[in-house]
């Protein structure tokens, strides 16, 4: 198998596929496969869409002739030996899962006879609810569906990997994916944390996802093999989860999924002694990072025996009442109920009409999004397995329109409504959106999804970025209106004093103000800010990251644009932070040499935006392009952010993401204020829920 997406391999570098290429492949797999008896699966590669020029260049077709010529090659050498596409780094529908539609398309149409024995994929997520791994998990198998490929097996061969520390001053963070590398922590000490606890619970909420899947995912694997232990060779807890799971389940079917309240999950399996057996946990946010208690559910068995083991295999004794009810903490760590042979239906009943105690949750989530200029689409889903019936009264702009609102179990459904104005090229509107919904018998409950937006327009002409003015002329500007006043004389500490009579004044005629405009097209999406600043200030420091203590600009991209429809605040596994310092000629502070530091502070999760070429946090970037040149009455900054370090942010119509600039004045003293498209006193630093909309247009 030929691993990973290095850079600049021969098969990486070409454009096209010519038939002595395919040849000369084909042989050399032969000889491969020749070489290696033994090993009975082979692909080419795994995580592709981040190394292959074909793929970048949409040349799919000449990518499956590549693919082929493998499989043909390993063929020749044993017909039983397997050949899999290799897929992608991630599997959300939008991203990783739509490049293997695209490959297996191709594969079809250049030779429809064949088919890959396995298709391999990496489904790495920030949790395992999210992004949701079943949702994703479903999308995918669709897309194998829709390509003929209903019965053969996917393989999971990466896509999980939570750290087992809590340690934010090393970068360790088990709520966020494979991005925070423990391969380089090393094992300290043992220390039952609840870092190690929650790791555990995402490796089983994981693995149980795929067993959900069992009769088509085939393997799922975990990257873990290296940090089995701790310093003193004791076990971490991560080590039973297999073990667990595989005694409960591991000749244990899927029945059924059972979703009885919002953020609880529970899937009924039996087992070979034909014995029900619930894995039941929830998936709260902030339950699952210890700052809240668990739910506790109330079921009725209706007297039927059962067991309840936890996720440590250990037998848990709970108690029913007179009236048979019985409460059960529902845990980010899976708990296990298991009835006897024969009882699937009253298990999954007693499951289904449970309720959690003292809960007022909405079992119907509501999220709101323009679809285009000038259409607003709400969506309303079903987050609980019974039918919701019930109204929505949407009210768009002081219009009210009264929606009867009728969702399957789990089901969606989207209301599409025309907005009175479109959205603007040349100001940030404001999108006041209050929705109630009712349902007879429960309190209605109001949701505010309001919120601000502004679209870009596809560039028609051509930005060089490099301080060309004419190249914005048709581009109309925003101008940005909300300000941030500094409370005392901070910045980085060094002379952090309250604000007195001496202070700087903020605002006046010249002080601080800015406008931007924005454009994109295939490649690029690029930004100039006009600045109008009477002093500019800007220290070059040996520690680029602290040069935010300065005049500079800084842009937050929320680039799927979900952060305001989350339970938690700050920033998640789809969001950047980029900062720009202009470069000051050698000794000076206000002297600009014309060029400009791109600053990546935040990245997304690594396999959300390409893997091992995905951007990281925390370094200078050179490939985001730009200038800086002063102006009579301040300066401009002109830049171009490539596709690739937006990821994954698309660049197509109709993309909704979350963008905000936040622009901080020095003028020689102390940081004393901002300008900023988030509210009023606020800044765009892990506030992901209060960027504006920006929505692509053409
Ligand atoms: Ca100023
Ligand atoms: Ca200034």
């Amino acid at each position: 198998m030929m691993r990973e997406c290095s850079k600049g391999g021969i098969l990486q570098l070409t454009e096209s596929v010519s038939p002595e290429l395919e040849k000369k492949l084909e042989d050399a797999c032969y000889e491969k496969a020749k070489a290696y008896p033994w090993v009975n699966s082979w692909m080419l590669g795994s995580e592709l869409e981040c190394g292959f020029e074909l793929i970048k260049k949409n040349n799919f077709k000449d990518f499956a002739k590549l693919q082929f010529a493998c499989y043909k090659g390993i063929k020749r050498f044993d017909p039983n030996k397997k050949f899999f596409l290799g897929g992608s780094c991630n599997m959300q529908p939008q991203n990783g899962t739509r490049f293997v539609g695209q490959y297996l398309e191709a594969a079809n149409e250049v030779n429809g006879k064949i088919k890959f024995d396995g298709v391999t994929i990496h489904p790495y997520r920030t949790t395992p609810e999210n992004p949701d791994l079943d949702d994703d998990a479903a999308a995918f198998f669709a897309v194998l569906d829709k390509n003929g490929y209903q019965n053969v097996p996917a393989y999971w061969d990466e896509g999980i990997y939570y750290t087992y520390y809590n340690i934010p001053a090393w970068g360790l963070d088990p709520h966020k994916g494979c991005s925070t590398d423990h391969y380089y922590a090393g094992c300290p000490s043992y220390h039952m944390g609840w870092g190690e606890r929650i790791s555990a619970a995402y490796f089983a909420r994981s693995w149980l996802v795929a067993l959900k899947y069992q009769d088509r995912v085939k393997a799922f694997n975990d990257w873990s093999f290296w940090t089995e232990m701790d310093a003193y060779l004791t076990p971490f807890a991560h080590q039973k989860i297999p073990n667990t799971l595989g005694i409960l389940l591991g000749n244990a079917v899927f029945k059924k999924d059972i979703r009885f309240a919002p953020e609880t999950r529970c899937y009924v399996f039996e087992d070979e002694k034909q014995r029900p057996i619930a894995a039941l946990w929830s998936h709260n946010p902030k339950v699952d990072r210890g700052y809240e208690e668990s739910p506790v559910a109330r079921l009725n068995f209706e007297g039927k025996a059962f067991e309840t083991i936890d996720l440590m295999e250990n037998e848990r004794s709970v108690k029913s009442d007179a009236k048979g009810y019985t409460d059960i903490p529902v845990t980010p760590f899976p708990i296990f109920i298991r009835g006897r042979a024969g009882e699937l239906e009253s298990l999954c009943r007693a499951i289904q009409n449970g309720r959690i105690i003292d809960s007022d949750k909405a079992v119907v989530k509501i999220t709101a999004k323009p679809s285009n200029a000038s259409e607003l689409e709400v969506e309303f889903r079903n987050l609980v397995t019974r039918e919701f019936q019930g109204q929505a009264d949407i009210k768009l702009q002081d219009k009210v329109m009264e929606q009867k609102i009728r969702l399957k179990e789990k089901g969606a459904e989207n209301v599409m409504i025309s907005m009175p104005e479109k959205i603007p090229l040349d100001r940030i509107a404001e999108i006041k959106l209050p929705v109630t919904l009712k349902e007879e018998g429960v309190k209605p409950l109001v949701f505010d999804l309001s919120f601000k937006a502004f679209a870009v327009k596809k560039l028609k002409g051509n930005i060089t970025v490099t301080g060309n003015a004419g190249d914005w002329n048709d581009i109309p500007a925003i101008q940005i209106t909300n300000r941030c006043i500094s409370t005392s004389k901070g910045g980085g500490g060094t002379h952090n004093l309250p604000l007195d009579n001496n202070s700087e004044k903020v605002g006046y005629p010249g002080d601080h103000a800015a406008e931007y405009q924005m454009a994109w097209d295939n490649d690029n999406l690029y930004l100039r800010v006009n600045v109008t600043d009477d002093k500019l200030f800007h220290e070059n420091k040996k520690d680029v990251s602290g040069r935010w203590d300065n005049d500079c600009l800084q842009v937050y991209i929320d680039t799927l644009g979900d952060a305001r429809s989350k339970e938690t605040r700050g920033f998640d596994g789809n969001d950047y932070n980029y900062d720009f310092f202009p470069s000051m000629t050698t000794n000076s502070t206000s002297v600009p040499d014309g060029t400009l530091t791109a600053f990546r502070r935040y990245a997304p999760e690594q396999q959300q935006a390409g893997g091992l070429l995905a951007p990281m946090p925390n370094m200078v970037e050179p490939e985001v392009k730009g200038t800086f040149r002063k102006t009579e009455n301040g300066y401009i900054y002109e830049i171009a952010f490539p596709k690739r370090l937006i990821a994954p942010l698309q660049l197509k119509t109709g993309t909704v993401s979350g963008f905000a600039i936040y622009i901080a004045d020095h003028d020689g003293s102390y940081l004393k204020s901002a300008v900023t498209t988030t509210p009023p006193g606020t800044g765009g630093y892990l506030n992901p829920h209060l960027y504006p909309v920006m929505i692509l247009v053409e």
